[in-house]
């Protein structure tokens, strides 16, 4: 196997270093131009992707390869024998090129492992403040970097989030700091990075079918703690991101610091009398607390519920690990607005409130989302990933006033409701494929809803089954509530 430990700086000998790079999205596309930079030899293999890509990456000289399957095993790769292979994350371990890697002893990067690498492309490099977690990802990265921003930080949000590490890489003046949004696939593919602070939100069940099994996922959210230097954040009441903590072979003088929707204790952050504080980084934490934003500061983000306050308060310890001042903190709160799909509220009309979160693709986000309403009727249902919907189920049957079903997976998620919450009444929407599906199920949970309800889109499922994305199954519902409702509001 080549060795690839000299290449350490943008700087190093990256010249003729065969490269194959699998996948080509946006993060293949950005790993693709950012090698040719650095004179590597490099053949990108995708199963489909878009022209102008391909047209761009002619002009750079770079060979492409597509139309070949994901689950095979392409002689082009074979022929080529890289050095390295660069994989885009959704590419899973039990891939046939992944574990040919493995078996040839061929090192298996993705863009976060090479930004590391070549992070000091600007000059002086930039610190990472890393976040997972299996929900609240993206507005909890999203709000750190505004914490930071209002503290006169230069930073940018980027990887899971949508924007490929590398662009923020190669920005010609550079960032003092990148707010890394990671996924448990990204966090799998990676070993060497050594972040200045580090959180995992939550740990629940999730792409359990990418990942093989709840401990394979548990471990890959795990490595985000290694090698942190300064702060790793945790989650007070989710033991498993504490235990992962305790795992972690971290740089000395890491502190360990909790947040929590409570009061907090020495070394956390958290809410006391609804007010937002730090008992972490003060000199007096044994004896006081400061403090970062008031409730009416936090009411203007929009619905609070309670995973807002937790993605809050994380986002705050990890700024405060940064050195931001309470004040900055509150400002930044103060302005922050959700992203659309997130417990958005869509309409309240003759009493009964209809809520679009199709972002909350998983049990656990769902959980969440059900736990914030009393009487629920609620729109289920997509591609399970491989995940038993059935303990939601039974936990939140009383607040269900009916179910409607959809997606392509109705089975699980029918026999879930017969089984866990006998007595909820359920429609299934079964219509042929792209038939309308959402304005059906918002006639149906019309039907189910009374005053005092609240319909709610939070399908525990991703979306692509019936949907492009997330959003447009959110987009879908709003379209189909406000036309029913006569776009009335
Ligand atoms: N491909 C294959 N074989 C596969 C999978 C994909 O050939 O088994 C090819 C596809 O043909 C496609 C290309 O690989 O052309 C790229 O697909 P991709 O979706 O894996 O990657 P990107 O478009 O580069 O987007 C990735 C992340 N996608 C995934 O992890 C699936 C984006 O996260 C991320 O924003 C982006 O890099 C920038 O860092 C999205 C996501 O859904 C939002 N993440 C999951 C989540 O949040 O739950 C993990």
């Amino acid at each position: 196997m080549a060795s690839l430990e000299h290449l350490t700086s943008w700087n190093s000998e990256w010249r003729g270093l065969k490269v194959a790079v699998i996948g080509l999205g946006v993060s293949g596309f950005s790993v693709a131009d950012t090698l040719a930079e650095l004179n590597c030899n490099v053949l990108v293999l995708a199963e489909k992707t878009e022209a102008e890509y391909l047209d761009i990456l002619d002009v750079l000289g770079v060979k492409a390869v597509t139309g070949e399957s994901a689950t095979g095993l392409p002689a082009a790769l074979i022929e080529f024998a890289p050095n390295l292979i660069v994989t885009s994350p959704g590419v899973r371990p039990d891939s046939p090129m992944i574990t040919w890697a493995a078996d040839q002893n061929i090192d298996v990067w993705v863009d976060i492992e090479l930004a590391w690498r070549i992070r000091d492309k600007p000059g002086k490099p930039s610190e990472w403040i890393c976040i997972t977690g299996t929900n609240g990802k993206t507005t909890t990265t999203q709000l750190t970097t505004a914490m930071l921003v209002a503290g006169g930080v230069r930073a940018a949000a980027c990887g899971n989030i949508g924007v490929p590490i590398l662009d923020c890489v190669r920005d010609p003046i550079g960032f003092e700091v990148l707010v890394v949004e990671l996924s448990s696939f990204q966090l799998h593919y990676i070993s060497n990075i050594s972040p200045f602070a580090s959180a995992i939100l939550n740990i629940d069940e999730d792409h359990l079918d990418w990942h093989g099994d709840f401990d394979a996922y548990k471990a890959a959210k795990a490595k985000i703690y290694e090698n942190t230097k300064v702060a790793c954040v945790y989650n007070a009441s989710d033991k498993a991101t504490e235990k992962a903590v305790e795992g972690a072979d971290v740089v000395e003088g890491a502190r360990a610091i909790g947040f929590t929707i409570g009061v907090p204790a020495i070394s956390q952050v958290g809410f006391a009398e609804d007010i937002l504080c730090d008992r972490a980084f003060l000199d007096n934490r044994y004896n006081e607390a400061l403090q970062l934003a008031t409730f009416e500061d936090i009411s203007a983000i929009g619905v609070v519920t309670p995973h807002l306050l937790s993605n809050l308060a994380a986002a705050s310890a990890l700024a405060r690990s940064y050195g931001v001042e309470p004040e900055a903190i509150r400002q930044a709160i103060a302005g922050f607005r959700m992203d659309a799909h997130r417990i958005q509220l869509i309409a309240e009309h003759n009493g009964i409130t209809w809520i679009d979160d199709s972002k909350a693709t998983n049990p656990h986000a769902t959980a969440a989302s059900l736990s914030s309403f009393d009487h629920v009727v609620w729109i289920v249902g997509g591609l399970l990933k491989g995940v038993d919907i059935s303990p939601l189920v039974k936990r939140f049957k009383d607040s269900l006033r009916g179910a409607v079903v959809i997606g392509a997976e109705r089975g699980a998620v029918l026999a879930a409701l017969s089984s866990e919450a006998p007595g909820v009444p359920v429609i299934e929407i079964n219509v042929p494929e792209n038939h309308q599906v959402m304005s059906h199920a918002v006639e149906a949970a019309a039907n189910l809803a009374s005053d005092g309800d609240v319909v709610l889109l939070a399908p525990a499922s991703a979306s692509m089954d019936q949907f492009r994305d997330y959003a447009d199954r959110g987009r879908q519902f709003a379209d189909a509530v406000l036309k029913l409702i006569g776009g009335e509001n």
